[in-house]
């Protein structure tokens, strides 16, 4: 009989209707591999050689001014420029290319340098949610722009060369690559029931719970059922609100928990400050939204100790991606881990 916890299977994944193969098996076997060295853990509140803090300068030569709450600039070193550039339509379809222009912001969610949103209290994420909103709204509404990107890459690990608190957003000329086959894959599931593809999904992972990692009146976590890294997480509205611009008071409140409880027990899981890329998925900005369902995703790349790594090479590189701890167990491992962050309880008498 055909053990999910045991047997090699595969698993599909709706939004980008792509498949994972799932190895739990593989758990057993010895690490061998990588062990990376620990970034350090502790940062001051204020560092005078750090481009994001208040008061600063910039690698461009700007000034950042004495900011009290999140701070959003023009990436300096933006990889989409504004201004639309002609070009004739590709003559070979094996040599295509066409132009793309945007606007790149980096937006800091504290003037501290040493808080992350696992340590900031949920009525300082809140602003750093409206932030998000205002500027979706804004970019969405911009002429030319047909998407916005919102994320944050956290830790030394991801490529991350600054811990001050911050994110990015690259609302570009084009749909990218993920959000395009999201894009149809909820499309065409609104239009063939009605609703929503992540609100039959997280109706089904509300009743088992196996997967999920916490849940509030307006959002929830969890470990998707096809979770490629090991500890990736979706949080999902609970609602189907098509952006995070369309969010009201009490979502926003609640996304705002949400991101707190997530953050602070990856923190927790190997006592470091966890490493990851979030960013939401939301609509297209010329599309209406009907389908679209707002979610972000965590990509986390740890595996089983704050040193070792998951590395997506080889037969991931090469056939399909591939995990060995199983997307439950993790969820159980997320679900167990503290809803206090390991620094709040040692600071504690
Ligand atoms: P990360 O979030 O991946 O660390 O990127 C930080 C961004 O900050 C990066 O896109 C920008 C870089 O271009 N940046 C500035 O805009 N100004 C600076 O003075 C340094 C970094
Ligand atoms: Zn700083």
């Amino acid at each position: 009989m055909f053990d999910p916890k045991e047997n090699p299977h595969r698993r599909f994944n709706p939004l980008t209707r792509e498949w994972v193969l799932v190895s739990p098996h593989r758990t057993k076997r010895p690490w061998q591999g990588q062990v990376e060295e620990l970034p350090p853990d502790e940062h001051p509140a204020f560092d005078p050689g750090c481009y994001l803090c208040p008061g600063n300068s910039r690698a461009g030569g700007a000034e950042n001014p004495e900011y009290t709450s999140t701070f959003v600039f023009q990436n300096d070193f933006a990889a989409l420029l504004p201004g639309r550039v002609e070009s004739p339509p590709a003559a070979d379809p094996l040599f295509q290319s066409e132009p793309v222009n945007g606007i790149c912001r980096v937006i800091c969610f504290s003037p501290r340098h040493d808080l992350t949103m696992a340590e900031m209290a949920v009525a300082e994420i809140r602003p750093v949610v409206d932030c998000w909103a205002e500027q979706s709204a804004e970019l969405n509404a911009t002429p030319g722009i047909a998407y916005v990107q919102i994320f944050e890459n956290r830790g030394e690990m991801m490529g991350c060369s600054n811990p001050h608190p911050h994110c990015q957003i690259w609302a570009s000329s084009v749909v990218p690559n993920e959000v395009a086959k999201e894009d149809q894959s909820q499309r065409e599931y609104f239009e063939a029931h009605g609703r929503t593809l992540l609100s039959d999904y997280l109706e089904k992972e509300i009743a088992s719970g196996e997967r999920l990692v916490d849940v509030n009146d307006e959002f929830a976590v969890l470990v998707p059922y096809w979770a490629v890294w090991p500890f990736e997480t979706m949080i999902v509205s609970r609602r189907p609100v098509a952006g995070v611009d369309a969010l009201d008071d009490a979502a926003r409140d609640g996304l705002s928990a949400i991101l707190k409880s997530v953050t602070t027990r990856y923190d927790n899981l190997f006592r470091i400050s966890f490493p990851y890329s979030f960013g939401f998925h939301q609509r297209p900005a010329q599309c209406p939204g009907e389908g679209w369902h707002l979610h972000g995703h965590f990509y986390p790349p740890l595996l089983r100790s704050a040193t070792v790594r998951k590395f997506l090479v080889g037969y991931e590189m090469l056939a399909m991606p591939q995990r060995d701890i199983t997307a439950e167990s993790a969820a159980a491992h997320l679900r167990e881990a503290p809803e206090i962050h390991y620094r709040h309880l040692r600071s504690q008498p």
